[in-house]
């Protein structure tokens, strides 16, 4: 997919202060340092597009840029060893948990693992929670440049032992290095993938009969999901 332009929207505290839900949204969520920001940067090819920070727990706000003008990349706040006061960490994990429960133009989720790191409670916590919420995913292990491939597929190994039994089919599992650019065409190629999917049924509902849009129905399968208990 060519990316002509990917223009920061806003940074939203909360979910009530995020943009209209006209466009296909695309989440990226993980620990904080996990390398969020720097992925997005990869992925929109725009250095310095979302924030890249030392500082762990950096990212405490709903970031939005919208790309070809289509559809939307959002960077949420990271879980983890954020820094701050108890309540300001509270405040922006709300502001995820709501994004991740109640956005109806949620398309899907990338959830970043780090690749060189066996797997980590607060991770697999954090899946649970998705999985039960039948939160759409997939898996993106990050900084790939950093350890030897044999460790990534290790850790990866280990990581979809420990969650397979959540899911009947596992969810799609990707590699990344914001360095080296790698894994940018295939995680791009997910993308398209949905936009084409959604676009193809718009298409098909406007004839014969006007039935709801694919965003529409993104949105009516998302409201029937049940209300659980976080596990954190
Ligand atoms: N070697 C390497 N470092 C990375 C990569 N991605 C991010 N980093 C570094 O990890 C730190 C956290 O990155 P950032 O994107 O701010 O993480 P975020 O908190 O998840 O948004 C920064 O120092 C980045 O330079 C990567 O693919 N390879
Ligand atoms: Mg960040």
């Amino acid at each position: 997919m060519n990316i002509s332009s990917a223009i920061f929207d806003c940074s939203a505290p909360d979910l009530g202060s995020c943009p209209d839900e006209l466009l296909p949204e695309f989440a990226f969520i993980g620990r904080s340092n996990v390398g969020k920001s720097s992925l997005l940067n990869m992925l929109a090819g725009t250095p310095g597009m979302a924030r890249v920070s030392c500082t762990p727990g950096f990212t405490k706000l709903i970031n939005v840029f919208t790309v070809n003008k289509c559809w939307r990349l959002v960077d949420l706040p990271g879980y983890g060893f954020a820094q701050g006061a108890r309540k300001d960490k509270a405040r922006f994990q709300q502001a995820a948990t709501d994004y991740l429960e109640h956005r109806t133009n949620l398309c899907l989720v990338f959830v970043l693992i780090e690749s060189g790191l066996a797997p980590q409670e607060i991770d697999l916590r954090f899946m649970e929670w998705l999985v039960r919420r039948a939160v759409p995913l997939v898996l993106v292990f990050t900084k790939t440049d950093k350890v030897s491939a044999a460790t990534v597929q290790t850790n990866i190994a280990a990581f979809t032992d420990r969650i397979s039994a959540w899911f009947e089919k596992l969810p799609a599992v990707f590699t990344c290095s914001a360095e080296t650019g790698q894994g940018r065409k295939e995680l791009l190629g997910v993308i398209d993938e949905q936009l084409t999917a959604i676009n193809a049924a718009s298409i098909e509902a406007r004839a014969p009969a006007e039935g709801p849009s694919a965003l529409t129905r993104v949105r009516e399968s998302r409201k029937l999901r049940p209300d659980l208990n976080r596990p954190w």
